[in-house]
């Protein structure tokens, strides 16, 4: 594979760039009328204009990705994520058009798309799953007596959602049917299959996916977990690896459930089993992301392995040199997700002009990106401006460098998530490492932030307090000693 064509933007655009590069291996990038100035479109050898900046002129063309790439004589094409990534469709027709697809075969993407499906393939293979119903729910009654038999609260979910998208809690049996209702015309809009299951809702359960990467020739091996418990409202905003909560022997066993799931369906590249574990550390399977994912880097930090290489190994049909024994977790890393969106006015979207845009750099400090300082953020995608990922020898190490390179990380015009990252990551509930999917709920509010930036206030006039007293006390080095003073007590806002 001497050429790939990267069907995406920003930071993971650039992320598999990079590796191509690597490889020796010419890259193509695409790109929007709102990113002709990019960086992932500077960082390719070749760039081609797709459309205007809506996703359905530019970005979700795939049928004019594929016209390209037979144009410019790409061999594979890495879809990153989201857009035509789990688009099985796509998948296919890149195949049919003599293109290696950077992904598992259309068909796994079909299986695992589908909830329904995944649980009924998953089936023979002994995998725990969540009490609950593994067909479409036709008959309301029925699954009024179901429900009954798991017990409240129970959650109905929509076999084509995923990531959290066409769930709904029921918390009693006198709101089930009108709850049922609406979820099944919800899933009919949202994903044109109005097909609903139910399930046994876990009320507190930690996040815990783990990463696995399987060859043509029936070689799956996993690359241990990430922790994703940090998020809110279905987006993450902080993950981790190792999870603090894994034994070895937890470790290993789910570990092996998630290279069946992915024999299950056939699995080819790098893919992602979810799970929930719940208070007393059962597991349970929920839904494979057939994609590369955005956390992916933490696995890479703690395996040493280039994820993006083994996608583009294994898709050129090589055999995976890699075996379960040769994987060991060294150290621990961390990712958070620098949105723009503002904290303190509850996740709104800040969008605009990177007036200042400076990375922080040094040991353990990895800055995925696709920005530079003077960039619009664009409206029409992703709010996500970066990934901040650290690494240590142990989590404390990686939680001091993230501290430290949130500090460092100046960036003036849009709010960013970077004051929550702080916040969290010195939270009592983070570091001792008891927390679930709630934390967000239970553990902040935006007056959180502002109280932060109380103190810091109060911190600084006392300081001016003590600089006017001490220098009247020693007038002589009164000038150099406020300088420095200052320069080092200039108040950049959380920091
Ligand atoms: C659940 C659950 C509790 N009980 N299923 C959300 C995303 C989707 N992949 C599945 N999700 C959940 N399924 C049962 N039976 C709680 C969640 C859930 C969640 C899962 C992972 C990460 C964050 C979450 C936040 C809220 C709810």
């Amino acid at each position: 594979m001497k050429k790939i064509l990267v069907a995406n933007r920003g930071e993971i655009a650039m992320r598999v760039m990079r590796t191509c590069k690597e490889m020796g291996i010419k890259t193509v990038a695409v790109y929007s009328g709102a990113d002709r100035n990019a960086p992932h479109v500077f960082y390719a050898d070749e760039a081609v204009c797709l459309g205007p900046a809506p996703s359905n002129q530019s970005y979700l063309l795939g049928d004019k990705i594929i016209e390209v790439s037979k144009e410019l004589g790409v061999e594979g094409i890495h879809p990153g994520y989201g857009f035509l990534s789990e688009n099985a469709g796509f998948a296919k027709a890149v195949t049919d058009a003599g293109i290696t697809f950077i992904g598992p075969k259309p068909h796994a993407i079909e299986l695992m798309g589908s909830k329904l499906a995944a649980k009924e393939t998953v089936k023979a293979y002994n995998i725990p799953m969540v009490p609950g119903t593994d067909e479409a729910i036709t008959d309301i009654e029925a699954a009024k007596k179901i429900a009954e038999g798991i017990g409240f609260p129970i959650l109905i979910k929509a076999s084509a959602g995923g990531g959290g998208k066409g769930m709904r809690v029921v918390e009693n049996i006198e709101e089930f049917e009108s709850q049922m209702d609406r979820a099944i015309s919800e899933a009919l809009s949202s994903f044109g299959d109005g097909s609903v299951f139910i399930e046994k809702f876990v009320t507190s359960p930690r996040h815990i996916e783990i990463q696995v990467l399987a060859d043509t020739h029936g070689n799956v091996i996993h690359l241990f977990e990430r922790e994703c418990s940090i998020q809110r409202r279905h987006q993450k905003v902080i993950e981790e690896a190792p999870s603090v909560v894994l034994t070895p022997e937890l470790r290993a066993e789910m570990g092996a459930c998630a290279v069946n799931v992915a024999k299950s369906c056939d699995y080819v590249g790098a893919g992602t089993v979810e799970f929930l574990l719940d208070e007393n550390k059962n597991f349970y399977f929920l839904e494979m992301n057939t994609r590369l994912q955005v956390e992916h880097p933490v696995s890479e930090l703690i395996t040493g392995v280039d994820l993006v290489r083994q996608q583009i190994l294994v898709a050129r049909g090589e055999v995976l040199k890699i075996q379960q024994e040769d994987l060991k977790i060294q150290g621990h890393a961390l990712e958070l997700r620098v949105y723009a969106e503002d904290p303190s006015t509850g996740f709104l979207p800040s969008i605009g002009k990177l007036l200042t845009y400076q990375l922080p750099k040094g040991i353990g400090v990895r800055v995925d990106d696709g920005f530079r300082e003077g960039m619009d953020i664009p409206i029409y995608y992703d709010p996500m401006i970066a990934k901040l990922i650290t690494y240590g020898k142990d989590r404390e190490e990686a939680i001091g460098r993230m501290l430290r390179a949130i500090k460092e990380y100046q960036i003036d015009g849009p709010s960013t998530t970077l004051p929550f990252g702080t916040y969290v990551l010195q939270h009592d509930a983070f570091v001792s490492g008891d927390f679930d999917t709630n934390f967000v709920k239970n553990h902040f509010d935006p007056t959180k932030l502002n109280q932060y930036d109380e103190q810091e206030a109060q911190l600084a006039a006392q300081l001016a307090i003590f600089l006017q007293s001490s220098s009247q006390q020693n007038p002589s080095q009164s000038g150099s000693s406020t300088d420095v003073a200052q320069s080092k007590w200039k108040l950049r806002k959380y920091n």
